[in-house]
């Protein structure tokens, strides 16, 4: 893959970055080349326009989107491209989020935009890594042994709960019933 940027993580302010990073980090684990930018669906509408107008013309092919707040900037952007939109609701100091989830997911008929949790940046870029392995077997191979990875964890969890139950119940022996012993 050619490291020209493929997917567009933007977000609506630079106080969004501690959340966004975990997109970045995903994408560049999986070798897939993004940028990274600020663009403001309130603050520089005339900017946001541009950038999703000219998103496809310049070879993104997915585009994540996180604000938080008055979340406009996934939905805006999904209205001028034609490109896959996931967005990222970012928690803010109130509400927790719940204001940015609402914000990017309620979308009207016939614009969508991928929702992930409040806070789930790191899923959408897998669920970019997923849009570009459609089209890209190589990345569909890093992408199942990633869910395989997924699934060792898992047991490795589930093997040592069941060892930590068992000590549990070793130690919670259940007395023997009252007048099983020999009575005077
Ligand atoms: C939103 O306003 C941004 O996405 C950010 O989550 C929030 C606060 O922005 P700053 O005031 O920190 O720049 O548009």
């Amino acid at each position: 893959m050619s490291s020209q940027p493929v997917v567009g993580v933007v977000m609506g302010s630079d106080s969004d970055w501690p959340v966004m990073q975990a997109a970045v980090e995903v994408l560049d684990d999986f070798g897939v080349p993004c940028e990274a930018d600020v663009i403001s669906a309130h603050r520089m509408p005339a900017d946001m326009i541009g950038y999703g107008q000219g998103a496809a013309g310049r070879g993104l092919k997915v585009i994540i989107a996180g604000a938080g707040g008055a979340a406009h900037l996934p939905g805006m952007l999904a209205s001028v491209t034609t490109l896959p939109v996931i967005g990222v609701p970012v928690p803010l100091a109130h509400l927790d989020g719940l204001d940015s989830l609402l914000s990017i997911v309620q979308m009207p008929a016939g614009i969508p935009v991928a929702t992930v949790a409040v806070g789930g940046a790191r899923n959408a870029g897998l669920l970019a890594v997923r849009i570009l392995a459609v089209a890209d077997p190589g990345l569909a191979r890093r992408m199942a042994d990633f869910q395989a990875e997924l699934r060792q964890a898992a047991q490795a969890k589930g093997e040592a709960l069941r060892a930590r139950v068992r000590v549990y119940r070793a130690g919670h022996e259940p007395s023997p019933p009252s007048g099983s012993g020999t009575e005077l």
